[in-house]
């Protein structure tokens, strides 16, 4: 990790800035894709399947018996563990429901909103390297607390042609619908536009590669809504004396284990820190099974010493981290300061991986920056809010007029006349 030691403010966009990941030269393969899935549809589907997975499918859909089947796979420890955390995030969840409030905002005209569930929604689970089951749980959870009434799950076949037994146990356990055998830009483009055993739906979650991420921005254009832009995983962790150096370069390395592209960065104003976090960070590295990876995260990763816990948290939020870990004395001032963070995990005993799995919050959030205006994945994702009016008759005696003055002054006669030709008839009825 390049260490960098009391950056003038005028570099600090320099120094935080992100491994770059230019996607537009994705964008014709994209288009060639998506093209031949609305014509082809599921042949569309297997062709690049075996293209690009080197995996022939016969059937896209996972049957039940083999959702059941993946079950006497799972040990009862890893079975037992992911109730528990389904559980935690059902709780966090379920409490994220708002009630409906009828607002009187003039006397007679009372105004609300109601949250309706999106329909029709797809989950993108990746495979790869490690298969994200815990991302069934995150993504699955609150499409079922919302009830959203079609959720449909893609994800790619593994090396032997078949899906993780731990994601379809997970599909089940949250109650997905329908599960299919099929990832990278076909399965985005399937569940956008619809292929004969792929329903087409109105909004596509999760996390992806370059790949996923080109075919989401894509469709995000044409009409399908996605949950955010997606990037490669990061953390900051801003750390004191208070901190133990071994559990912040396990955070660290947990993050960087991600993927390549990953970013971890480390800031303190503490000086000794600097040095026993990287010894730390190279002690632990060396056990890890996804050394490789991990590695080539930590040379985008950066140590940055600052002077005081003020500059520090200036650097945090001008990054705006996916995850912010804080190890500080004086946690409450980091709390009340914090103003762009996608997660925030407090004190030495919360590590990142706890919201990666079970604490109950969700681990879909906003990456590359976009902390700075996007909330991760919650309930709300999974809904839309319909607003209602209900004015009486003298609701619209009263406001009525303020409605004509506007629209006379945006010259839009119509949008007058609609109140005009009503209040006219209250009035006759007053008179008469
Ligand atoms: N840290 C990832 C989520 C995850 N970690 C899943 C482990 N499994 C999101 O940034
Ligand atoms: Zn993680």
């Amino acid at each position: 990790m390049q260490v960098i030691k009391y950056p003038d403010k005028k570099d600090w966009k320099a120094i935080l800035s992100r491994p770059l990941i230019d996607n537009d030269d994705l964008e014709d393969v994209v288009n060639q894709i998506f093209n031949e899935i609305k014509t082809g549809g599921d042949k569309a589907l297997k062709k690049y399947t075996w293209q690009f997975d080197k995996i022939k499918i016969d059937k896209l859909e996972i049957t039940q018996k083999e959702i059941d089947k993946a079950e006497e796979l799972l040990s009862s420890e890893l079975k037992d563990a992911l109730l528990v955390a389904a559980n935690n995030i059902k709780k966090f969840h379920a409490a994220q429901f708002q009630k409906t409030e009828v607002i009187e905002t003039t006397k007679g005209v009372e105004c609300w909103r109601k949250a309706t569930p999106i329909e029709r929604v797809g989950l993108y689970v990746p495979g790869g390297s490690a298969p994200l089951f815990s991302t069934v749980l995150m993504l699955g959870i609150p499409a079922k607390l919302a009830a959203c009434k079609e959720i449909v799950l893609c994800t790619p076949p593994g090396k032997d042609g078949k899906i993780d037994p731990a994601i379809l146990y997970a599909s089940k356990l949250v109650g997905v619908d329908k599960v299919f055998c099929v990832g990278g830009i076909q399965a985005i483009g399937a569940m956008a536009f619809g292929t004969e055993s792929i329903p087409n739906v109105y909004k596509i979650f999760g996390p992806g590669n370059q790949f996923v991420t080109a075919a989401k921005q894509r469709v995000s254009k044409l009409g399908v809504a996605i949950d955010m832009p997606a990037g490669p995983s990061e953390v900051l962790v801003l750390a004191d004396e208070s901190a133990n150096p071994e559990f912040i370069a396990s955070d660290l390395l947990s993050q960087a284990e991600h993927g390549a592209d990953s970013q971890v960065i480390f800031v303190t104003w503490e000086e000794f820190l600097v040095k026993e976090v990287q010894f730390a960070v190279d002690r632990q590295l060396n056990k890890l099974s996804r050394k490789e990876i991990a590695e080539q995260a930590l040379q985008n990763s950066k140590i940055i010493l600052v002077s005081s816990l003020d500059e520090a948290l200036d650097l945090s939020n001008e990054y705006g981290p996916e995850h912010l870990i804080i190890s500080v004395k004086d946690e409450g001032k980091c709390v009340d300061n914090i103003l762009n963070a996608g997660s925030v995990f407090l004190g030495n005993y919360t590590p990142e991986s706890a919201g990666d799995y079970a604490s109950g919050t969700n681990h879909t959030l906003p990456t590359n920056g976009f902390a700075k205006s996007f909330s991760g994945v919650c309930l709300e994702s999974f809904m839309k809010s319909i607003s209602f009016q209900k004015i009486s008759e003298k609701g619209l005696l009263e406001l009525g007029p303020v409605i004509e003055v506007m629209a006379k002054a945006e010259q839009l006669d119509a949008h007058c006349n609609a109140v005009s030709v009503r209040l006219q008839k209250l009035r006759e009825e007053v008179k008469g």
